[in-house]
């Protein structure tokens, strides 16, 4: 068993950190925040995902795994610090990757790995990581090792991924790429796949992200001419989807999270060929706009109108709001009355009420609060709970009878029955 230090206590690290130290690794769990890692020492963990608690509890119950404001030398770096994404111009802000690589330069030993998990453009470990940690002295390859390893768990099922995906490791040789993988198998169950080089890692990470948020803007286009034929999205798609070779992922209300909205924009870091890519971030993007304008065909004008957004999270079942297809759909109507086809001002701004069981902030409210006097109501995020919505429980409260559910979760039959218009997407 080695040591280990986890650069970063966020959504990856804290996870990372724990799994490393219930696979009897001595672990450093290493984040520069005193009040996270005041928080975590007492078991309080500061991401919403299921078992995670008990599962750093378990960490540090057994000894293993000690939380720290200091990095500590070790034979293993792991990284997995944020990599943000500036909108002008449109690249990955690498300071925290910098920051990291400044921490460890001076601890570094030989013999040492440095792994770097966290998402990049292609490029980042051998032009901006390395140098920084050649500064320790030592020669990358020969006297300490450097890969990357791109973290692939979803949001809401993290412990299992981390433990059953399969994994990608790309050194900046065969002798980093080996040690590098020596860590993963030790607890990983899944097949551990290694590239020919670092970089190949790096894009390998990015083309997986891409290729969903692709597939997405298909599927949204699909529902946007479906609905010009009178046709079902939803229906189509599982039909299409009997055929063998044919795999399309469902329509919404548009793509948030921090990584698929993001990652196709770090390919295009050193690259200007993004054209398809491009064109499917601007369809997806386009979503919020795209329930704005089936509202109006509804409503009429927005001016003066209620709305209910049921689900602000960026998807089911979680908390993260990090660019949320509901939050932007908020924006998008309260900006859409000093549109002039709109009444502009005159009419009066559309009143937004936003509900969300999974986010606890001051601008949420309970579902009866949300829809009451709502002229629509429009589903955002796949909940459990909002599939378990009844027309019975929220009809009465509206001030009409009309519900978009973007997510596909409703039995729309039942809702038309109660004397419902639905609209989906
Ligand atoms: N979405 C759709 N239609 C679908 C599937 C998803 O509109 O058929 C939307 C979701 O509602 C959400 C967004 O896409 O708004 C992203 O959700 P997601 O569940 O597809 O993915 P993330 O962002 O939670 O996690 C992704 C995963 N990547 C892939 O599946 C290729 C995860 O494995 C990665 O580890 C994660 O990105 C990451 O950290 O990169």
């Amino acid at each position: 068993m080695s040591t280990v230090c986890v650069h970063g206590l966020g959504y990856i690290g804290l996870p990372t950190a724990a799994m490393l130290a219930n696979h009897d690794h001595s672990v450093v769990g290493y984040d520069t925040s005193e009040e996270l890692i005041a928080q975590l020492r007492t078991g309080e963990v500061h991401v919403e995902e299921p078992g995670l608690r008990a599962f750093l509890a378990r960490a540090l119950d057994s000894g293993d795994l000690d939380l720290s404001t200091e990095a500590k030398p070790a034979e293993y770096h792991v990284i997995c610090v944020p990599t943000p994404f500036r909108t002008r111009p449109k690249e990955a802000d690498l300071r925290f990757v910098e920051e990291a690589g400044e921490t460890i330069a001076p601890l570094l030993r030989p013999d040492d790995v440095v792994i770097l998990e966290s998402t990049v453009p292609p490029g980042t470990t051998t032009d901006t990581l390395k140098p920084l940690l050649e500064a320790s002295g030592l020669a990358p390859g020969t006297e300490f090792a450097l890969a990357h390893c791109p973290e692939t768990v979803l949001p809401g099922n993290v412990i299992t991924e981390l433990k059953h995906n399969d994994r990608i490791v790309g050194g900046i040789d065969r002798r980093s790429t080996d040690a590098a993988v020596r860590l993963y198998d030790s607890f990983v169950e899944g097949a551990i796949h290694t590239t020919a080089d670092v970089t190949t890692a790096e894009f390998v990470k990015l083309i997986q992200n891409t290729f969903r948020d692709v597939n997405i803007a298909f599927a949204n286009e699909v529902a946007k001419i479906a609905d010009d034929y009178g046709v079902d999205s939803r229906e189509a798609i599982e039909r299409a989807n009997v055929h063998p070779r044919v795999e399309i992922l469902q329509p919404g209300p548009g793509v948030g999270g921090h990584c698929l909205p993001i990652d196709p924009w770090f390919l295009g870091q050193r690259s200007d060929r993004l054209d398809l890519i491009e064109a499917a971030r601007r369809v997806n993007d386009g979503m919020a706009n795209y329930v704005v304008e089936r509202l109006r065909g509804e409503l009429g004008s927005l001016s003066g109108s209620r709305i209910a957004i049921l689900g602000i999270a960026y998807k089911g079942n979680v908390g993260d709001t990090r660019e949320s297809p509901g939050l932007k759909l908020a924006h998008e109507l309260r900006a859409s009355v000093s549109r002039p086809e709109d009444g502009g001002a005159e009419g009066g701004a559309v009143d937004v009420t936003l509900c969300d069981p999974y986010v606890h902030d001051d601008a949420v409210v309970g579902l009866e609060e949300a829809v009451t006097d709502a002229d629509a109501a429009v589903i955002t995020a796949d909940h459990d709970e909002f599939g378990e919505l009844t027309p019975r429980r929220v009809g009465d409260r509206m001030a009409r009878r009309l519900i978009v559910d973007t997510k596909g979760v409703l039995d729309a039959d039942a809702w038309i029955e109660s004397g419902f218009t639905v609209l989906r997407i």
